[in-house]
């Protein structure tokens, strides 16, 4: 469901046209006055704190081919969010300074230090594991279709992507939505997810695993609202305070008589929303994410991380500061590869639309037009499947 992007640039934005010096030296420039503040103040009011971040976070850097995703240790954002004081404490200045660079640079980013427990995170995918080893009599008791909400069990090639159909099957689910809870507009996706009775303890892990991701998620997105020069609670209440998340578990055959060296897993597309977690497993390489140069760089398992990307929303919100990156999966492994993305998502009826302190950085020019979540949300998954 997730996938299906025919245009990845159906969210209008317009592309900057810096060249790499001049973003690399204005940056330069403001960073080296702006460490010199941090290292000079103590006990400085937040509003100075704000100032020097939004200076810190202000030149676009668009335009360098990075070559390698960034690992960045969130643990002290993790140990501040909601304290009124964070914005004063120099492990969050440095984590909000990573995640702005990553953001704009690359789109995607590890994290590490994001406390969800190592083993939770591995058995996960172990059960998910458990599901794709069952008789497809089994699975397909949970099948996706329009009437269940497009939530429940896919088999392999019938997402599609690109126009291709996608080497993987998977269960997709979201936040429960009611009948009637968005009119017309939520129609769609409207319906309960559907969990597999065996393996028994499916259900209820896969409900403790979004919990905590909901939780990482709005606190990373504290971090990222500080980075853009908002405040922390930027992406609360009518934004994503009640965000229309959506998890996929997905499995990946491995290579064998029916896949063929570099079949695609998963299409190139870009995610829809806010921030994506990837829990992948730990001994295959195979996510790539496409560099302005058109380069598909290597996404590989690094253990204890998630690897997270922002979605179309962000970029637009971000008033294309941020990029919402390409990327596919090729399993060129012989082995099974299982996957559990978490896609933390704004409110199903929110409009995003360019924040004042993004456009205050582009000089006024408004680079991205207004989007309903739900409408580029159901645009999408009306046209993600063979089935
Ligand atoms: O399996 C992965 O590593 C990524 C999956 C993905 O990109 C998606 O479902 O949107």
């Amino acid at each position: 469901m997730f996938v299906t992007r025919p245009c990845p640039f159906s969210i209008h934005c317009e592309e900057m046209h810096l060249t790499k010096s001049s973003s690399i030296s204005v940056g330069l420039r403001i960073w080296i006055l702006y460490t010199g503040f941090l290292s000079q103040s103590s006990g400085s009011p937040n509003h100075f704190h704000l100032l020097a971040l939004k200076k810190a976070c202000n030149p676009p850097a668009m335009g360098f081919d990075f070559q390698a995703i960034p690992i960045i240790d969130i643990s002290p954002l993790m140990d501040k969010c909601g304290d009124p004081m964070m914005i004063e404490d120099q492990g969050v200045l440095q984590v909000v300074r990573e995640l702005n660079e990553a953001c704009k640079v690359a789109g995607f980013f590890y994290v590490k230090g994001h406390g969800i427990p190592e083993s939770l995170i591995q058995e996960v995918k172990d059960v998910a594991r458990e599901f794709f080893d069952l008789p497809y009599e089994e699975k397909v008791k949970i099948k996706l279709s329009p009437e269940t909400g497009y939530r429940g069990y896919q088999k392999i090639q019938e997402n599609i992507t690109l126009g291709k159909p996608d080497m993987h099957e998977a269960i997709d689910c979201y936040r429960p939505m009611d009948s009637g809870e968005y009119g017309s507009l939520g129609k769609t996706m409207e319906g309960q997810n559907l969990w597999p009775e065996n393996p028994t303890k499916f259900k209820s892990m896969m409900e403790e695993y979004i919990g905590l991701l909901k939780d990482l998620a709005r606190k990373i997105m504290q971090g990222i609202a500080l980075a853009l020069g908002g405040l922390p609670e930027t992406f609360e209440g009518e934004r994503a305070g009640d965000s229309f998340w959506v998890m996929r578990i997905i499995g990946y055959p491995g290579l064998s008589g029916t896949m063929q060296h570099n079949d695609v897993g998963c299409e190139a597309h870009t995610d829809y929303g806010l921030l994506t977690f990837v829990n992948q497993d730990d001994d295959i390489n195979a996510l790539q994410v496409k560099n302005p140069a058109g380069e598909w760089i290597s996404a590989p398992p690094v253990p204890g991380t998630f690897v997270c990307n922002i979605g179309d929303m962000l970029k637009v919100w971000s008033n294309g500061l941020y990029e919402s990156t390409l990327h596919r999966v090729v399993n060129n492994s012989p082995k099974y590869r299982v996957s559990v993305a978490f896609f933390y998502e704004p409110n199903f009826d929110t409009s995003a639309e360019p924040l004042e302190c993004c456009k205050e950085k582009t000089a006024g020019v408004v680079r991205c037009q207004r989007v309903v979540y739900g409408e580029h949300l159901v645009s999408k998954v009306k046209t993600n499947f063979a089935i």
